[in-house]
């Protein structure tokens, strides 16, 4: 199996799992991207309370028709972080992975990957080490940008997935999603509203003509 059917196989496996309802968080708009994002959740439904998985933040993110955001550049990532920093806590899953095969074990510096398949290589790796492995060769082949840490803010890690976290934590269970189009229907009620305003104005019109 070549990476990119290994890595989509898992992804609807996760999408199976994931629960498909509607995602509450709020969705905000970049004006300069002219993109949508939001909040994913990262916590599979099947695994133990204080698990968060990649895997299961870009199945998320597709559910909404998006993907676990690429950052292309500087702005974007200020913007992302200013958005954000105060939502999360530690840190949040990105779009950037390397291949997760068993047995393949990357150079921690290298072969970095955009799961929306941009081809972006802008990168703000944690200085002076990251990425780096830390657990181990082949350890940590997923990206997360830290939000609220310290110095770290506003930079990013390569960390282990599925990996545990402190339920107290319970911001550090997220990833940032992408969206090229708005994933929030217009509610039905605005519809209607906006329908009704439309009416009364050309009554007031037809009014205006007669008097
Ligand atoms: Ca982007
Ligand atoms: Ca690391």
């Amino acid at each position: 199996m070549n990476k990119s059917a290994c890595i989509t196989g898992l992804i609807a496996a996760c999408l199976l799992a994931t629960s498909l309802a509607a995602e509450a968080d709020p969705i905000y708009y970049n004006p300069t991207t002219n993109h949508w994002y939001g909040l994913v959740n990262a916590v599979p439904s099947s695994s133990p309370a204080g698990t968060r998985d990649w895997l299961t933040a870009e199945a998320s993110a597709q559910a909404s028709g998006g993907h676990l955001v690429t950052i292309n550049d500087d702005p974007e990532n200020v913007w992302l972080f200013d958005t954000f920093n105060l939502r999360v806590y530690r840190g949040a899953y990105i779009g950037l992975y390397q291949d997760p095969s068993p047995g393949v074990v990357p150079d921690p510096k290298a072969d970095w990957k955009w799961i929306s398949g941009e081809l972006s290589s802008y990168r703000n790796w944690n200085p002076p080490s990251e990425p780096n492995d830390a657990m181990g060769p082949g350890s940590e082949q997923f990206g997360i940008m830290w939000l609220n840490f310290g110095l770290r803010s506003g930079y990013w890690n390569d960390t282990q997935s599925p990996k545990g976290f402190n339920v107290d934590d319970d911001s550090f269970r997220y990833g940032i999603a992408e969206y090229e189009t708005n994933p929030v229907p217009e509610p039905v009620s605005i519809v209607l509203f906006g329908t009704g305003l439309v009416g009364i104005s050309a009554l007031v019109r037809k009014k205006a003509k007669r008097s």
